[in-house]
């Protein structure tokens, strides 16, 4: 018997869609593989964020794997855009289906990971267990590391605390209450208007105005699902070969380009359609100031046609950034939300919150009395969900360290010092950017073909060459540098946490670009891997 043989092939972190498919497909293989899971059940991103009115900006049609055909015949989504119940009923009807929950331990952390050298595998640690694996595989999403700010007197309130990626999975009762939400990224915009509806009075602190565009999400018909159903395949095979994994209507002329009556018609129809790709319309969109502003106008203009009070409207319009440089949001009745007599706007720029006091908050010289008071402040992105676990590689070196400057990967799915490590949707890959389950099946093939190509050529060590990296990283910030991506403060800039580095974290050429370098990679013996062993 080999005395080095780790006790698994492959230990994955995580039982979201990136954890549940990398289990399904590496068992499949023949790959002895188990899944640690900081949760109760799966669903990763969708059994946290159970906040009202949680919901996908992706259409559900396309919000579930592509692998099985079956499954995607069989399942039937209920609207065009799924809410959270429903999306984390998907998860756990697929775990039912292919047995996952034998190969995974839910509610155990992984603490921390450390690569021993000498044997070629990672030690891996929980606060319970310690087990050793050939190959470490990270599935631990991109938006899971929540991000509450460090107020002074958080501790001192003595009404009810919620972040919305921490919600109580009995729900919150806010009937007749005064609730405050603070932050409008995509969960505020959606968490806003149901919260409106049930609270007694909404206090709504904003500091940075989002764009955000109509879900009209609505009922899913038979029928619908019926046409879609029939063609998926060759649907599926087309969204692969867009930009961000999502089929859209693209002119291929620049908005700067078209008259100007035709634009606003565009726009218009556009904006009955709804949904994430507005800004996709056309190409210079992301690239030319000039073209963004007649978006970005475009949606101020719509903000000020639907809310009443004028200074509400112009508090609600964003002008700090580019249009979609930050993720566009996609909602239901937010603005109109403001026309409310329960809901009031606070500027939190204009007066920032000084402290949380036992009976509310204060920002500026304002005291507001609140019972309830919702953290709708995002994440750390990306880097956050790994940084947190104590990862140490070749030599002892910490990956919190080696990312102290910003995260640096090659392909977004390997780290230099990090041998036999592997992130699914990592920084450095265009996951954030693109519906999130086309990217997650990519990496998470393109994972089993390579970890079956090292089984089958007795390989126990790959590794990604510095050079590789340095190459790819420095491909990802020029990438980013001709568009308008790195002008908004954004999660994807680092900038929403103190202290973060300001690095551009995803990789904006496109799924479909990085499809291809990914086969290409492989196609070419791993190039940019060093194989050993
Ligand atoms: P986001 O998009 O990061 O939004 C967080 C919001 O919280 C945003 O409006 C922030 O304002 C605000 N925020 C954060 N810290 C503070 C402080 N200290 N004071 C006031 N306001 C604050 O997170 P979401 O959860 O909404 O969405 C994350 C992603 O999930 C989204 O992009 C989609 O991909 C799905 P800021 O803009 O930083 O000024």
């Amino acid at each position: 018997m080999d005395e080095d043989r780790p006790q698994l092939d492959a230990l994955i972190i995580g039982a979201g869609f990136a954890g549940m498919y990398m289990l399904k497909t590496l068992r499949d293989r023949g790959f002895r593989v188990h899944v640690y899971e900081r949760g109760g059940d799966v669903g990763g991103t969708w059994y946290w964020n159970r906040y009202p009115g949680a919901r996908c900006d992706v259409e559900s049609l396309f919000y579930c794997y592509s692998f099985s055909e079956e499954l995607q015949q069989e399942w039937q989504w209920t609207e065009r855009y799924p809410a959270q119940p429903e999306i984390l009923r998907y998860a756990r009807h697929v775990a039912d289906r292919f047995d996952l929950r034998r190969d995974i331990t839910f509610r155990t952390e992984v603490r921390s990971a450390a690569y021993d050298e000498a044997r070629d595998q990672w030690v891996v640690r929980t606060d319970d267990e310690e087990l050793t694996t050939r190959f470490l595989i990270t599935a631990v999403g991109c938006l899971s590391a929540a991000q509450t700010p460090d107020f002074p007197g958080i501790d001192d309130f003595r009404g009810e605390a919620y972040h919305t990626a921490d919600w109580p999975h009995e729900g919150v009762d806010l009937t007749g209450k005064r609730v405050g939400v603070i932050g409008t990224g995509s969960s505020g915009i959606q968490a806003i208007p149901v919260i409106a509806e049930q609270a007694a009075h909404l206090t709504v602190f904003q500091r940075t105005a989002q764009y955000s565009v109509p879900a009209h999400n609505r009922p899913l018909t038979d029928e619908e699902q019926r046409q879609v159903k029939a063609r998926y395949a060759q649907l599926r095979a087309e969204a692969l070969r867009t930009q961000a994994g999502i089929l859209c209507e693209r002119h291929e002329v620049n908005a700067v380009d078209v008259p100007r009556e035709e634009l606003q018609a565009e726009l218009e129809r556009r904006w009955r359609l709804g949904g994430l790709t507005f800004c996709a319309a056309y190409q210079d969109t992301l690239v030319d100031p000039a073209a963004n502003e007649l978006f970005a106008e475009f949606v101020r203009d719509k903000i000020r046609s639907i809310v009443h009070d004028p200074d509400t409207a112009e508090l609600l319009c964003p002008r700090d950034f580019p249009i979609g440089t930050k993720r566009i949001c996609v909602d239901t009745g937010y603005f109109a939300t403001y026309n409310r007599p329960n809901v009031s706007l606070v500027d939190v720029r204009r007066n920032p919150i000084s402290a949380i006091t036992p009976t509310g908050l204060r920002a500026g010289d304002r005291e507001h009395e609140l019972d309830v008071i919702v953290f709708a402040t995002g994440f750390d992105a990306m880097t956050g969900p790994l940084t947190r676990i104590d990862i140490r590689g070749s030599g002892g070196r910490r990956l919190a360290d080696e990312w102290d400057a910003g995260p640096r990967t090659y392909l977004g799915l390997a780290c230099a010092g990090f041998p036999n490590m592997f992130t699914i949707t990592g920084p450095g890959s265009p996951s954030v950017l693109s519906n999130m389950i086309v990217s997650i099946e990519q990496h998470v093939e393109w994972i089993a073909e390579h970890l079956e190509h090292l089984r089958d050529n007795g390989v126990r060590r790959s590794e990604a060459d510095p050079e590789a990296q340095r190459q790819w990283s420095a491909h990802v910030d020029e990438v980013a540098a001709e568009t308008l991506y790195p002008r908004a403060a954004s999660w994807y800039m680092g900038a929403n946490v103190p202290g973060k580095p300001r690095v551009f974290m995803p990789y904006v050429g496109g799924v479909d670009v990085y499809r291809d370098i990914c086969d290409d990679v492989a196609a070419n013996g791993y190039r940019g891997f060093r194989l050993a062993g």
